[in-house]
């Protein structure tokens, strides 16, 4: 019989893609969608006939025990989140009502409707922020900088201790930034790689950033997305660090998108103190030994493919 899961964050990059290759894996696929008053399912829109689309909310308790009792999936995949950093300065508190308490309250609903289920939670690189060592793997010491970094601290920690306490099969993915056409139009990749299709058609004239010096590790969503699978398929449950272990500078970046189009960076590019954090994580890599070592995982597809495979993409939607 076909393995059933439930994705929540369906509608987002990874949820996306997790989505794709849970179907290529022959798994029936329940996403969790919240409610809006316009559909937002553009990034599923291709498989939409394959899933199984249900209502409910990290905020309400009550959607999730309905959603895992009527639909009784063998497998949870907690992709929800308020996933941008800047935005959780401005909004605090709901960032930590969704990233942080909607994990306890998912993790909570498994263990009142089926402690078998298997849980993954999707961690994040943004725990490490002010980095203690480098690079950073499993036992590198949290220190984060934004009010998202301190939400993804305490979901990392409820999700070990629900394992430690009620024995759940439930992992802990700590992946660094990966990227894709498909990633939010807010986040740094992805507003370069759109800013550039944008100058090439004519749209705009300057591109307006915060600070070029961050360094982080990015890779492709596509191949992160297999490291949850594998997880969740270990007879036992673990933390793993996913990350490509080479880092370069937002400055780099720019660079590379640019000259993919014919353009030099430094004749658009604007520095704007709009887009300067509170607080900074100046330099993230990480080590996937263990990965790589116990799941068999490694990334297929490096940042100059990446950053490439993104600018022809938005040049493409523009018509550049
Ligand atoms: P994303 O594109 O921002 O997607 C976030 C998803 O969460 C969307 O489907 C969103 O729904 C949903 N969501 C937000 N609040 C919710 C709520 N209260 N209840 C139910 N659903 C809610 O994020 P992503 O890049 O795919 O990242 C997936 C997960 O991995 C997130 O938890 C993120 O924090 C984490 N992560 C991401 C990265 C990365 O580099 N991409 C790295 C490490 C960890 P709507 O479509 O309705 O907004
Ligand atoms: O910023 C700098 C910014 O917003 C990357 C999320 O998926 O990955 C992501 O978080 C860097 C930062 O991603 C702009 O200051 C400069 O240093 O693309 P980002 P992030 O904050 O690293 C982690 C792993 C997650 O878990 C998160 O969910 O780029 N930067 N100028 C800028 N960033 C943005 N967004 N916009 C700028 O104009």
């Amino acid at each position: 019989m076909a393995k059933r899961a439930l994705i929540t964050g369906i509608t987002g990059q990874d949820g996306s893609y997790l989505a794709d290759l849970l179907l290529s894996e022959g798994y029936e696929v329940i996403g969790l969608v919240r409610r809006s008053s316009t559909e937002n399912n553009t990034r599923i829109s291709h498989i939409q006939e394959q899933l199984t689309l249900v209502s409910g909310d990290l905020m309400d308790e009550v959607s999730l025990i309905s959603v895992l009792r009527d639909h009784r999936p063998q497998e949870v995949y907690n992709l929800a989140a308020q996933s941008f950093v800047q935005a959780s300065w401005t909004q605090p508190v709901l960032t930590g009502e969704a990233t942080a308490l909607g994990v306890t309250r998912m993790l909570d609903a498994i263990r009142t409707v089926d402690p078998e289920i298997r849980f993954y939670q999707a961690s994040s690189s943004e725990m490490f922020g002010r980095v203690r060592t480098v690079p950073q793997n499993e036992h590198t010491e949290f220190y984060p900088r934004s009010p998202y970094g301190v939400a993804k601290v305490y979901g990392h920690w409820i999700t070990v201790n629900y394992r430690e306490s009620y024995n759940l099969h439930a992992s802990s993915g700590i992946l660094f930034n990966h990227e894709s056409p498909r990633r939010g139009l807010e986040f740094v990749t992805r507003k370069v790689t759109n800013g550039v299709a944008r100058i090439k058609a004519g749209l705009s004239s300057e591109l307006r950033l915060g600070n070029l010096d961050a360094h982080r590790d990015w890779g492709y969503a596509a191949d992160y997305v297999r490291a949850m699978l594998a997880m969740v398929q270990r007879d036992t449950p673990d933390d793993f660090v996913i990350a490509t272990g080479e880092t370069h500078s937002v400055r780099e970046l720019c660079e590379v998108a640019f000259a993919a189009a014919g353009l030099k960076y430094e004749d658009y590019v604007v520095v704007d103190p709009k887009f300067i954090r509170p607080a900074e994580v100046d330099l993230l890599v990480g080590d996937s030994t263990k990965a790589r070592d116990v799941l068999g995982w490694k990334c297929e597809v490096d940042f100059y493919a990446l950053i490439e495979m993104m600018v022809v993409s938005d040049l493409n939607i523009l018509g550049a």
